[in-house]
């Protein structure tokens, strides 16, 4: 989609007596490449909308977190054990409620809850959809006012239009995904997307209240300069990834080396730094976390969907991350996501200690 080839007619004066034109909305944009789904009936263009709107709603809130009593913790736990802040449990309230409203999405699966959620109004069990999500990655930054997110995995049902929805509608490869994107609640509002046509951000134009197509067609480098690991993990995780992280930090000006560390502790906030500049994110197997930290079904699948869509990879060492055929909703995986070059380095030194130990 060429942007100044679309919509660059229309104009919109605003009241200060500017103009604004090239607003491709969400709304818009999805409706216009709604011929690029099979069988299109416009239910995936619906859900999409739906999404946007409850993102829309939890910005609201994000925004104002340190004004608005809903900072702090709600004192529960969710199903990780980790302390409910008061703002992931909204968020997660927003998307079931516009989801469930939506009728076209037959259930959910989110970080906040135990199982799946199946919608059993009778709208509902003719959804032709299912939505995974986590409401608000990086929560532990709320009330430190770091950049947080949403991230979302979507999947045509398995089970028949009509019944309500099971487990295996839920336990898809990666490579099922119809489509998968994330919200960043940010120094601006993105929603990024993909539809398995290409990458597209939007960012949230609050004066209108609308998402509008910022980042057309977004392409990782194929090399970068940054890694985002928690070095604090460093000794406990795999030789090969210390051995990385050593090789990242020797001075090497051919290979502008040393590359950069960022961290920011908020997956989604890494994940679209390293997205647009290049760069890598780990989060290996440690000893607190023996099968890596992250979760397969609505962290690391849609973000390795987005980032093989935009010419990276995903992989959790062993295999690509969207070839990981899931056993249970809230599977922890080891997880390199980023630029194509720096994840093949780590997975083939990884697959060199493996042979090593064999
Ligand atoms: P650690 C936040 O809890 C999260 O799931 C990701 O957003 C983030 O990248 C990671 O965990 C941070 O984990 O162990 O480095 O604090």
């Amino acid at each position: 989609l060429d942007v100044d080839g679309y919509y660059n007619h229309r104009e919109f004066p605003t009241f200060d007596g500017q103009i604004m034109r090239n607003i491709v909305t969400l709304n818009e944009f999805v409706i216009e490449r709604q011929s690029d789904f099979p069988y299109a009936s416009g239910d995936l263009s619906r859900l999409l909308t739906d999404l946007g709107i409850a993102a829309k709603i939890v910005n609201q809130q994000v925004n104002k977190a340190g004004l608005a009593d809903i900072l702090g913790s709600l004192g529960d736990t969710n199903v990780q054990g980790e302390v409910q802040q008061k703002l992931d449990v909204f968020a997660d309230d927003v998307f079931i409620s516009s989801l469930r409203g939506g009728g076209m999405c037959c259930g959910v699966a989110s970080e906040e809850n135990d199982g799946y959620i199946s919608f059993d109004n009778d709208i509902g069990q003719n959804g032709k959809y299912v939505v995974l999500f986590d409401p608000l990655d990086g929560s532990s930054n709320i009330d430190v006012n770091v950049s947080i997110g949403t991230i979302f995995s979507i999947f045509r049902r398995k089970s028949s239009i009509g019944d309500r929805a099971n487990i295996n509608d839920f336990l898809q490869p990666g490579r099922n995904q119809v489509a998968a994107g994330y919200v960043i609640y940010g120094s601006s509002t993105m929603l990024v997307l993909t539809t398995g046509h290409g990458v597209n951000g939007f960012t949230l134009e609050p004066s209108i209240g609308e998402f509008c197509l910022s980042h057309p067609d977004l392409k990782t480098p194929e090399n970068g300069k940054i890694f985002s690991i928690n070095e604090g993990n460093l000794n406990s995780s795999p030789k090969a990834i210390q051995e990385y992280v050593s090789w990242c930090k020797e001075i090497d000006p051919k290979s502008a080396r040393p590359y950069s560390a960022r961290y920011i502790g908020s997956l989604v906030a890494d994940f679209h730094r390293n997205l647009i500049k290049g760069g890598i994110y780990l989060y290996p197997s440690t000893k607190s976390s023996p099968n890596g930290k992250l979760r397969l079904l609505y962290e690391c699948s849609p973000l390795a969907f987005l980032v093989e869509q935009a010419g990276g990879e995903a992989t959790d060492g062993t295999q690509p991350i969207m070839d990981i055929e899931p056993n249970e909703l809230h599977q922890r995986v080891p997880y390199y996501v980023g630029s194509k070059n720096m994840v093949k380095q780590v997975g083939k030194l990884l697959s060199q200690q493996r042979a090593v130990k064999a």
